[in-house]
């Protein structure tokens, strides 16, 4: 028995001592393996009288299912150990940034879209949208386009073909002003919008595309005066271009839908090739505007009388590239990611009243 408990004991020893799986598992085939030693003496019992066996068979037995369970606690110990190890060896740091892989960007024309949104959303305005194909009265007739208007003319604007039953052609619209006649025929004033959205005119060259982006706004109420438009768009112009204060000049112009019309000019200096604003004797046309005319008014039911109002229009595209200092219109809407990747901007730069601008 002082044997067994030896055998016992060095097997004990050296399981303990184990630094790796494979070394438990060699010391596993040498004790209980086919020619193991604790297998050697189990074998043995069966030479063993009735006696003996009844005697030895339990200490064979107890010794045997104490190695084993030895070794398997010291298994465990030592896969958990080399798991543990590997988990801190491989470890993934969520912790860092992810790689910048930029190859597109947020269109210059539609940060500038939304930074004009924001900045009329500081002052009250809501966004108003409608559809890209009108019909004559919302895109013409209700802003008072006489029936020989040239902008009706086929070389102006895209017609689409005549309907088969009624003969009506609808348009793609020229602006996005029937957005406005739409809202006014649809809600009570007081109203404060401003209309996003894509335009087409049928004009292509340095300096136009057959497809370009306008906001326009329109506020009706009662009392409503050219003060009001006067101080609405020089804080949006000064806010818009990151200025203090701009100086600004109205200057006398005509749009059938307002009246009296004006354009808005902004005092800059084109010499030395960079354009400065607020500096120097020249100036710039920023955008149209006037007080809507009460035909437009009555045509979309409201009273002149009791209401009046104030619109104005801008070209973004055009805007976008004075601000972000795009020299050439036309690669605008080539769709192409290299210079989408030179000229856009991060999603994450949205513009807002909170984070600001650009
Ligand atoms: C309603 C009443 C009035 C919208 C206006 C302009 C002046 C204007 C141009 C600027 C550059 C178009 O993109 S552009 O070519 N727009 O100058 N737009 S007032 O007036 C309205 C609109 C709707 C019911």
């Amino acid at each position: 028995m002082t044997d067994l408990n030896q055998l016992e004991l060095d097997l004990i020893n050296a399981i303990g001592a184990a630094e790796t799986a494979a070394e438990v598992e060699e010391l596993r085939v040498a004790a209980l393996g086919k020619s193991g030693t604790i297998s050697g003496l189990l074998k043995g019992m069966g030479a063993m009288s009735p006696e003996e066996r009844r005697e030895k068979g339990p200490v064979i037995n107890g010794l045997r299912d104490r190695v084993q369970s030895a070794l398997g606690a010291r298994k465990a110990e030592l896969e958990a150990a080399e798991l543990e190890s590997r988990l801190q060896a491989e470890r993934v740091d969520l912790s860092l940034p992810a790689r910048p892989r930029r190859k597109g960007g947020v269109h210059p024309t539609m940060q500038v879209m939304e930074e004009m949104i924001s900045l009329f959303a500081d002052m009250g305005f809501a966004v108003a949208e409608g559809p890209d194909v009108e019909d004559d009265f919302h895109n013409f007739t209700a802003l008072n386009f006489p029936p020989k208007h040239p902008a009706r003319e086929m070389h102006d604007t895209f017609f689409l073909k005549p309907d088969p039953q009624t003969g009506e052609r609808k348009v793609l619209r020229t602006h996005t002003s029937p957005v406005q006649v739409r809202t006014m025929m649809s809600q009570t004033p007081p109203i404060r919008i401003v209309a996003p959205g894509r335009t087409f005119r049928k004009d292509s060259d340095a300096t136009h595309t057959p497809m370009f982006h306008q906001v326009e706004g329109l506020v009706i109420d009662k009392g409503v005066h050219m003060g009001h438009l006067k101080w609405t768009l020089e804080t949006f112009v000064a806010r818009f271009f990151e200025l203090d204060g701009i100086q600004a000049r109205f200057r006398p112009h005509h749009f059938p839908f307002t009246e009296p019309s004006a354009e808005m000019d902004i005092r800059c200096d084109r010499s030395g090739g960079t354009l400065k604003l607020n500096e120097g004797d020249d100036w710039m046309e920023i955008l149209g505007c006037g007080m809507v005319h009460p035909n437009v008014l009555r045509a979309c039911g409201l009273d002149p009388e009791e209401w009046q109002g104030f619109a104005f229009g801008m070209g973004v595209d055009r805007l976008a590239m004075l601000k972000y200092g795009i020299p050439d219109l036309r690669p605008m809407f080539d769709a192409d990611v290299r210079w989408l990747a030179h000229y856009g901007f991060s999603p994450f730069a949205a513009p807002s009243s909170a984070g600001g601008l650009s």
